[in-house]
């Protein structure tokens, strides 16, 4: 088997995986990510009890039970890069002997659920309203670094291209999927099932223009209005293809709710960002004891 260097698996003097300085001991089979590390609390205050609490940098973890099902809340911070640290960290918690610097001999797989805001660019969705993701397309380039063919949906991928044109000097955007039995789990007639478009800034990569004029002016008009197998891009952020991407590779099942607190087709913003993330906190907290 292959033995992992200290240089490639970095483990902390007390040996917790190195950004999220976590142990395998702390971390639970569904684990919830969230961007602000300030949501943790917010989600944790529903629990039964809270067992763990570390913080490191953007990476804050809380671990407790929340009627009866044991769950971690780790925030990611913001991106796809750091999406990249949390999934592989979170992967070799689980599934990596520390000791042996091994691959377990059996793999966890682990329940992986965002809990994020995003803004609509489809008018039909409004603010205060939860998006549920049962796909997502990257803009961040992160998934070409990996063999990832396999979980890339091709088609989509060549259909988006053609329509997009131009941001193929930009980026090259991959569509991932989300975990089929999760969606099921997580989807009801309170809320819009989506594609969510994840990119790589905040700014220009999602169509906003402050003072720098952008290379592309349609470019949000280009997404709202591609369609393909009667699927259309419903909101963007920034976190989401990174997540469905790296779960399906490394076996583990991945879901995004966003709250939407803007609406980048009519313009509007929500009066109570605190209330819509409340919301969906308690939305996706209701599903996951559901099942
Ligand atoms: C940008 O303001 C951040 O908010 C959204 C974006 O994806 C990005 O991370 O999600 P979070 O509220 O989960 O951080």
């Amino acid at each position: 088997m292959n033995h992992l260097a200290a240089s490639e698996l970095i483990l902390n003097k007390d040996n917790s995986i190195y950004h999220l300085n976590l142990k395998p001991e702390h971390l639970a089979e569904t684990v919830l990510l969230v961007g602000d590390q300030n949501r943790v609390d917010k989600i944790t205050k529903y629990f039964d009890e809270v067992e763990v609490a570390v913080k490191k940098r953007e990476f804050h973890t809380q671990t407790g039970i929340y009627k009866g099902k044991r769950i971690s809340v780790v925030s990611t911070g913001i991106g796809t890069d750091n999406i990249d640290i949390v999934l592989n960290e979170l992967d070799a918690l689980a599934n990596i002997d520390f000791e042996s610097r091994e691959m377990k001999a059996e793999q966890t797989s682990l329940n992986i659920i965002r809990i994020g805001t995003s803004g609509s660019i489809q008018k039909d969705i409004p603010v205060d309203s939860i998006v549920v993701s049962e796909m997502a397309v990257g803009f961040d380039n992160l998934l070409h670094f990996y063999q990832s063919d396999d979980v890339q949906l091709q088609d989509f991928n060549e259909a988006l291209e053609d329509h997009l044109g131009t941001y193929e000097k930009n980026s090259k955007p991959y569509v991932v999927a989300a975990n089929p039995s999760l969606v099921k789990q997580f989807m009801t007639g309170q809320v819009f099932a989506g594609f969510t478009g994840s990119n790589a800034g905040f700014y220009a990569p999602q169509g906003r223009v402050l003072r720098l004029a952008l290379r592309d002016d349609n470019m949000k008009d280009k997404l709202a209005s591609f369609s393909f197998k009667g699927k259309k891009i419903t909101n963007l952020e920034m976190e989401t293809s990174a997540i469905f991407g790296l779960s399906a590779m490394l076996g583990h099942k991945a879901l995004s709710l966003n709250a939407i607190i803007a609406n980048r087709a009519t313009g509007n913003f929500t009066k109570d960002g605190a209330k819509a993330v409340d919301n969906t906190i308690r939305y996706a907290l209701e599903r996951l004891v559901s099942a």
